[in-house]
């Protein structure tokens, strides 16, 4: 990248830029390291039972160490950007307050690597790594810790800010706030019920406050905010029971995001589901006029359609089940085929997602993660196979493109993700990188599906 060309800003809209993606819980290991302090990752994965093989993020792929490599496999398959994020216990190790200048190094460090090999950065501010501390003190249940986190993102800005002009505030903060608090399998584990979806609220809060701390910053920004929105495919539309479990579950996954973004407001059904959002000591005046507009683009992270259903037709079981407090008992049907994580695949709900988002929000989408769960087989001379994961990404990637055909302001498509890492609930039990690590000795071998998107890259310039 040029020197004329930093920071790193959103893409303009003439080609859509290639990228791949990692968050620091998963790669970065080195969990005590250079002041770090505890997140709550590092407590829920200590917790027997919460992660399937029983493993943590402590060492993962060791990216803390070997993050030069990483850059280096970045730059040497062509693609544009590199998207990490921050732990904020790195930064920030009791959550508020004093600032570990060592761990902003860390990130100062990466993001000249890249920039050296000509790869573009971004960053995310909060990839589910919360400071333990914060967690003590109610996490994201309370306001104050939206109050930290603006604190935190203005850190981090003030420090990579000059090269760094690409900001997610969060990510998925649908997972952060309903598997976190309501369904309890991923970090912190609470079953909170319909106090979930404070921490929902707080969240969007926190991304209102980060983002007006960043635009009053020195450097300049465009920053956006990633969503796990989901086409939501009522299995019986003409069914008004199986249609209302979906507008339920269309309201926590999209429209307690999506409303207070671009409408500055939480509706009457969205209100039946969370009848929570309507407390005027959680809603202070003046927040959601804050939320709107806060976002100069929005990140997409697609996997799967969601396809409600009445109880006893789909998946009983399934692990997103605990994660719609308010709705009606329903269950999630799922289609073959599957990947190996056992989700659903079907490229047009990508695309689909991406034109639905583009008419409602107005932005500039960005799809932020796209990827596939594959059991790799690995072969003798050093080589990966993972034929699965090349049909999904090149399915996925037709169909964002079609999207952008059809007239969407698609900006890029980043591939979840560089690496096999620490695959939360799951462990490493799910692999969905295009890079495979030797869980001995972090060794990084490039898969099929890496060449095919090098290949793929080469092709298109
Ligand atoms: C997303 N679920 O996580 C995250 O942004 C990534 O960190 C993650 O590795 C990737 O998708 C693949 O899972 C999710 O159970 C994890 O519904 C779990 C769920 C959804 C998203």
């Amino acid at each position: 990248v040029p020197p004329t060309a930093l920071p790193t800003r959103l893409p303009g809209p003439e080609r859509l830029e290639l990228g791949t993606a990692t968050a620091s819980y998963q790669v970065e290991g080195a969990s005590t390291a250079d002041g770090r302090g505890p997140s709550i990752w590092d407590t829920f994965t200590a917790r027997p039972g919460t992660i399937r093989d029983g493993s943590d993020g402590s060492v993962a792929c060791d990216s803390y160490h070997r993050y030069t490599e990483d850059a280096d496999l970045v730059a040497d398959a062509g693609l544009d950007w590199y998207r990490f994020s921050v732990a904020w216990p790195r930064i920030v190790p009791e959550g508020r307050g004093r600032v570990e200048q060592r761990g902003l190094d860390y990130y100062d460090r990466l993001v000249d690597a890249l920039l050296e090999r000509g790869v573009k950065p971004t960053g995310t501010l909060y990839h589910w790594d919360l400071p333990q501390p914060l967690e003590d003190a109610g996490g994201w249940l309370e306001r104050g810790t939206a109050e930290a986190f603006a604190d935190y993102a203005e850190v981090v800005h003030a420090r990579l800010g000059d090269r760094v002009g690409l900001w997610a505030t969060h990510n998925e903060p649908w997972c952060a706030a309903y598997l976190g608090y309501a369904a309890g399998v991923h970090a912190p584990g609470r079953q909170e019920g319909g106090r979930a979806h404070r921490a929902a609220h707080h969240l969007m809060l926190g991304h209102a406050l980060a983002a007006e701390r960043l635009r009053a910053g020195e450097h300049p920004v465009d920053v956006g905010i990633v969503l796990n929105l989901a086409p939501i495919w009522a299995e019986d539309p003409e069914r008004p029971e199986v249609q209302d479990v979906a507008d339920g579950v269309d309201a926590i996954r999209n429209r307690v995001w999506l409303d207070p973004l671009v409408d500055g407001a939480y509706d009457a059904g969205l209100l039946r589901v969370a009848p929570e959002l309507a407390d005027a000591e959680l809603v202070r005046p003046g927040d959601l006029e804050r939320i709107q507009g806060s976002a100069d683009w929005v990140g997409l992270n697609y996997y799967t359609p969601v396809r409600p259903d009445l109880p006893g037709v789909g998946k009983a079981d399934h692990p997103e089940g605990g994660a719609y407090p308010g709705v009606a008992p329903f269950e999630l049907v799922v289609r073959e085929p599957v990947t190996d994580i056992g989700w659903e695949i079907d490229a047009s709900g990508l695309d689909e997602l991406i034109r639905t988002t583009a008419e409602r929000t107005g932005l500039p989408v960005l799809v932020m993660e796209n990827g596939a769960a594959c059991a790799d087989t690995v072969v003798v001379e050093g080589t990966v196979r993972d034929e699965d994961r090349i049909g999904y990404l090149r399915d996925h990637l037709a169909a964002a493109e079609r999207a952008r055909d059809a007239g969407a302001d698609l900006r890029a498509y980043v591939v979840w993700t560089l690496l096999d890492n620490f695959e939360w609930a799951e462990g490493y039990t799910k692999t969905f990188g295009i890079v495979h690590i030797d869980p001995e000795t972090q060794d990084r071998t490039p898969k099929a599906s890496y060449h095919w998107l090098a290949e793929t890259v080469r092709a298109r310039a």
